[in-house]
């Protein structure tokens, strides 16, 4: 198994009640993004994490990053073993939402094994699903749409008011913060997403949390990639210069543990698979699942976060 970089924080039983950077009043006259044909108006949207005891792995990823993906090819790696069941319950309004949430819920299962790709840039692209061993839930895992969590045409806007709900919950969060090696071919929108990353980890006050970085589409950097596994220390170099300072917070000055472990988080690069070039009729890419090691890898830094 290749390298990770990690350790432990201290517990911190803090409770959030308003958070700096999240919008907890109606942003008046709110303008739907554009492009999304979609319209729904994230102030509106309330959420519900019924199980507030099973820690909840947060997604946290711009459009199109890869979360619908890597959420897809963790299920389908860990199904043999686990038994997975969406919330249907979790959207709460606005009833638009609910509805096609629910559906989403009822399709879940195909959804995993289709043959076709995720499309990316939805904004109701919203999952929380339970991950069961012998009836017992081990995590639930949370996807909420990217551009919630970072507009490039909006670089600046704050988080909307439900990830309050997400972030005051009493559940121990692992969060999963997403990159890309080259994203969106821009240092300048990586250097804004970086800052909505750093945002949300200064916001992020329960040290009881645990953090992973992925770094997705590992297959498009195939010079990293070796007949022994991808080369995580290359990933995590490039990382850091790319997306600066989302390291930072997790720096361990803990003058003998340091010389092991740099870093209080777990670092994997990550591939969903192999996607066709070219769309069909309906603008569908097919779509065929990547090496196993990605998302056991993965799994295993959620278990190990997870305690
Ligand atoms: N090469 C490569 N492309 C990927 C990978 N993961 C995702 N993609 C591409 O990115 C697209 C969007 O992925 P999604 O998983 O839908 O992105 P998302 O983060 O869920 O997007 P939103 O739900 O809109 O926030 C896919 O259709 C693929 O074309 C990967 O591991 N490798
Ligand atoms: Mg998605």
């Amino acid at each position: 198994m290749p390298d990770n970089f990690e350790i432990h924080s201290e517990e911190n039983n803090h409770v959030v009640d308003t958070i700096e950077g999240v919008d907890n009043t109606r942003t008046p006259g709110y303008v739907p993004p554009i492009g999304t044909g979609e319209n729904i108006d994230p102030n509106d949207v309330t959420v519900t994490i019924a199980d507030t005891s099973t820690p909840v792995v947060i997604l946290f990823g711009a459009p199109s990053i890869g979360k619908t993906m890597i959420l897809r090819r963790l299920i389908l790696y860990l199904q043999k073993d686990y038994f997975i069941q969406p919330d249907t319950l979790f959207i709460n309004s606005p009833q638009e939402l609910v509805d096609d949430y629910k559906k989403r819920c009822s399709d879940f299962n195909a959804t995993i094994h289709s043959q076709y790709a995720a499309k990316g840039n939805g904004d109701r692209d919203f999952m929380l699903v339970s991950v069961y061993k012998n009836g017992r839930p081990i995590v639930q895992i949370l996807e909420a749409p990217g551009e919630h969590y970072f507009n490039k045409r909006f670089p600046n806007a704050n988080f909307p008011p439900y990830i309050n709900t997400i972030i005051s919950a009493p559940n121990k969060k692992i969060w999963c913060y997403i990159t890309q090696l080259g994203w969106e071919n821009s240092q300048d929108i990586r250097n804004d997403y970086s800052r909505k990353i750093k945002q949300m980890q200064s916001i992020n006050l329960s040290s009881r949390d645990k953090v992973i970085f992925i770094s997705n589409a590992a297959d498009l950097q195939p010079q990293y990639s070796t007949s022994n596994g991808p080369i995580v220390q290359s990933y995590f170099n490039d990382t850091r210069l790319q997306f600066p300072g989302i390291f930072q917070s997790y720096i361990n000055n803990n003058p003998i543990t340091k010389l092991w472990k740099p870093y209080n988080f777990t670092f994997i690069p990550f591939s969903t698979g192999s996607y066709s070039p070219i769309r069909d009729g309906s603008g569908r890419q097919t779509y065929v699942p990547g090496q196993a090691v990605y998302p056991a890898m993965l799994w295993q830094a959620i278990l190990k976060a997870r305690g």
